[in-house]
């Protein structure tokens, strides 16, 4: 299991740490996954969870710690959470702090099915998020249906954005809506500083991806104040360049 921050710009703070299915002896995400049966599926969503809680509650995690999750993977969703639950009081670790994605990239089988999960989880106090929003399938019908507290932006979607004015009307648009929606938007895959700062001047707080912090195998990596302050930075050039009067305006 592997952990990566989403770091929060404004406070220079880790803001959640997801965590991620790694082999143990190094190697993608993948080579797990691909080994998941429709029968082992709900045991190995079940056992990446309590790992990731207990890893929490023994490195210390004061963040958020997001955990992914298949929705077809729950059945009776407060039969399902109890395993969470458990697990989060004996380490310690606040359940109020937990929060689940939901991937919106594979089709869920039955809308109403995701509902009642994500209300559930809501009714303990949890944090809920769709993942890789603006990739799969249903991404706007999902959100009309409900609203969670976060969506985690696609990486395809912030790829590029600082040179790409297409993308950047697309990701614009998310964030106004999700803005209107109350709903915080988390950007993931960023790579390179132009894309972060292109994010923040959108409003976008909170980012994950490599320029950041890779995931790391049982630890919390942090991120370099460099790369906080060259964002911070960047950012606040272009809030200037925006505010200076253009010289036709400065003629008035
Ligand atoms: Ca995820």
């Amino acid at each position: 299991m592997a952990f990566q921050p989403i770091w929060d710009i404004e406070n220079g703070t880790a803001f959640a740490y997801e965590a991620l299915v790694r082999p143990s002896g190094g190697g993608s995400a993948l080579e797990v996954l691909e080994q998941i049966t429709e029968e082992s599926r709900y045991a190995f969503d079940q056992s990446c969870r309590v790992k990731a809680i207990e890893l929490a509650g023994a490195l210390g995690m004061q963040s958020i710690l997001s955990i992914n999750f298949l929705p077809n993977a729950v059945y009776q969703p407060a039969a399902c959470l109890r395993k969470t639950i458990d697990a989060a009081h004996r380490v310690g670790f606040p359940t109020t702090r937990l929060m689940f994605e939901v991937t919106e990239s594979e089709p869920s089988r039955d809308p109403a099915h995701l509902r009642a999960i994500f209300t559930e989880y809501r009714a303990h106090g949890m944090i809920t998020a769709i993942d890789d929003f603006g990739a799969g399938h249903s991404g706007l019908n999902m959100l009309a249906d409900f609203q969670p507290n976060i969506v985690k932006l696609d990486m395809a979607l912030c790829r590029n954005l600082d040179r790409d004015p297409v993308r950047r009307a697309i990701a614009r648009s998310i964030i106004n809506l999700c803005g209107d929606l109350g709903i915080d938007v988390v950007c993931e895959g960023i790579e390179t500083l132009g894309e972060a700062v292109a994010l923040r001047d959108l409003g976008v707080r909170y980012l994950q991806g490599f320029l950041f912090a890779k995931p790391a195998i049982e630890s919390l990596p942090e991120v370099s104040k460099d790369i906080l302050r060259a964002v911070r930075a960047a950012h606040e050039d272009s809030l200037l360049d925006r505010s200076e009067p253009t010289p036709r305006q400065a003629c008035r």
